[in-house]
């Protein structure tokens, strides 16, 4: 039986925008997403798994099935409604008293402090691509050091590049651009920066914690043997995981790397992005402080071959086998026969995980610890007819996946991986930024329109996992 270390923590994830609700509550700026998603009408963030006043009962629940960590973000816009400037102290008071509670449960705080919710005001000034989102993050990172000392595990950014990817590439995220490489690589590399000039102001302050970042890292295979088939895995690769590897746990970008980039970028007639010497030495500074870098992880890709125009289709409703990737200057996602998919046809390919994580164990010396920060599978769930209180909810799918992965993250553990933490996505169920509420992630199932909670078995397994480190059959 595969076993996990003795002093590895088993932990769950969410975000501020997809569970706490409240999103006009106690003086809550807007972000990108409010606008965007009322004009779209398919979904409304409010009240979510209305986290904002039930956080108290989640952790209960959390410290019950062997939740020892959560992962949570701190809605910036609740403390600076603007983005820069006023200072909101019921923003303040509010994530005070969410520590307190975790506190309380004997539950450690992993705090990220962008998932996706830019400020709106800061949004219309170019959001990641403007210089001045940079320093105002910078000074919304600093103001969190000095206030929250509690907190002694932060994460920068979550996942720079599905950030940007979708915000400018597939158009799934406000404000919908589609096809603009350039400014997807731009926003990319200006969140590196942003990134370590906060871990670098952080290891100024002194403070004792730890701090790092977080990326959304597929595994990219070749469809085929062919040479073609293999490039056009290598040019996924660049534009979705190495790039991000090297700016921010190399600290410098592989002449390879960028040649791949421009490659890319030329295919579609755009500019390259050109870093400047001051933000390179914060990137190479950064990399050597940096504590640990988090892996999102979920599935894999396998790339092949295309020469013709980029077409996109998203599968938001879990209706399976709708989605389409093909990127021009890049190629044509395709899984080979055999592997098995979710509804939103996200592989499960746990050897994905494994590779990845080995892949930085020896390719990225610098960094000292890897923490899974997110990984797991969204189902359609419901509540059961005549379901009491009492209930939980069957959902072995689930369980199976869980199974599967944690073992291929023990496996790279026996294999010399420096891996430390698992976080399930998610804690409770909670909103999907594309997917709305019918894709459910959550250890505890969130009844969306009580917002009730009932645990799911595979809670059960979580605690015996979490309890005796042996990954249970
Ligand atoms: C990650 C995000 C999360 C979460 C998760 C599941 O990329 O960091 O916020 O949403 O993916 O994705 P989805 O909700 O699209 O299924």
């Amino acid at each position: 039986m595969l076993k996990l270390p003795k002093d590895f923590l088993m932990g769950g994830a969410s975000a501020a925008y997809q569970v706490e609700g409240a999103t006009k509550e106690d003086g809550k700026g807007k972000v990108l997403w409010d606008d965007y998603l009322e004009k779209q009408g398919r979904f409304s963030p409010d009240p979510a798994a209305d986290f904002y006043h039930r956080y108290d009962e989640d952790l209960a629940l959390s410290e019950k099935y062997g939740v020892q960590t959560i992962r949570v973000s701190i809605a910036w816009s609740r403390i600076f409604p603007e983005g820069t400037g006023r200072i909101e102290p019921r923003g303040v008071e509010y994530y005070h008293k969410l520590f307190e509670s975790c506190a309380k449960h004997h539950i450690i705080p992993f705090v990220t402090l962008h998932h996706f919710d830019t400020p709106l005001t800061l949004h219309y000034k170019g959001d990641w691509l403007s210089q001045e989102m940079l320093d105002a993050f910078v000074d919304y990172a600093k103001f969190c050091f000095k206030e929250f000392p509690e907190v002694k595990y932060w994460i920068t950014i979550n996942e720079p590049t599905s950030m940007a990817i979708q915000q400018t590439v597939s158009g799934t995220f406000p404000p919908g651009t589609k096809g603009r490489f350039d400014l997807a690589f731009q926003a990319e590399h200006n969140q590196m920066v942003a990134s370590a000039r906060i871990i670098n102001a952080y290891k100024e302050m002194n403070l004792g914690g730890q701090i790092g970042i977080v990326h959304a890292l597929q595994t990219v295979y070749p469809y085929s043997d062919s040479p073609e088939d293999k490039h056009a895995a290598d040019l996924m690769d660049a534009f979705e995981d190495r790039l991000y590897l090297d700016g921010t746990l190399a600290g410098k970008y592989n002449p390879e790397t960028l040649s791949l980039v421009k490659e890319i970028l030329d295919a579609n007639n755009q500019p390259m992005f050109k870093p400047t010497d001051e933000e390179m030495a914060q990137l190479d500074k950064a990399a050597h402080q940096i504590d640990f870098v988090g892996v999102n992880n979920y599935f894999s890709k396998w790339m092949r071959a295309y020469k013709g125009e980029s077409e996109m289709v998203h599968n938001g409703t879990g209706a399976k086998g709708t989605s389409v990737s093909r990127l021009h200057g890049i190629g044509e996602e395709k899984k080979p026969d055999g592997i098995e998919t979710t509804d939103w046809d996200w592989s499960i390919y746990p050897k994905g995980m494994h590779d990845i994580l080995m892949r930085i164990h020896n390719e990225y010396p610098l960094v000292p610890a890897i923490y899974v920060t997110e990984n797991g599978i969204g189902l359609k769930e419901s509540l059961p007819e005549g379901a009491t209180s009492d209930t939980i909810i069957d959902d072995p799918k689930r369980i199976d996946y869980l199974k599967k992965y944690i073992s291929a993250i023990a496996e790279a553990i026996n294999e010399g991986a420096n891996v430390k933490v698992y976080f399930i996505w998610s804690l409770q169920d909670q909103f999907s930024w594309t997917n709305g509420y019918s894709k459910r992630y959550g250890l505890f199932f969130v009844d969306f329109p009580t917002q009730k909670r009932y645990v799911k078995k595979s809670a059960l397994w979580f605690k015996k996992l979490s309890e005796t480190h042996e990954i249970p059959e």
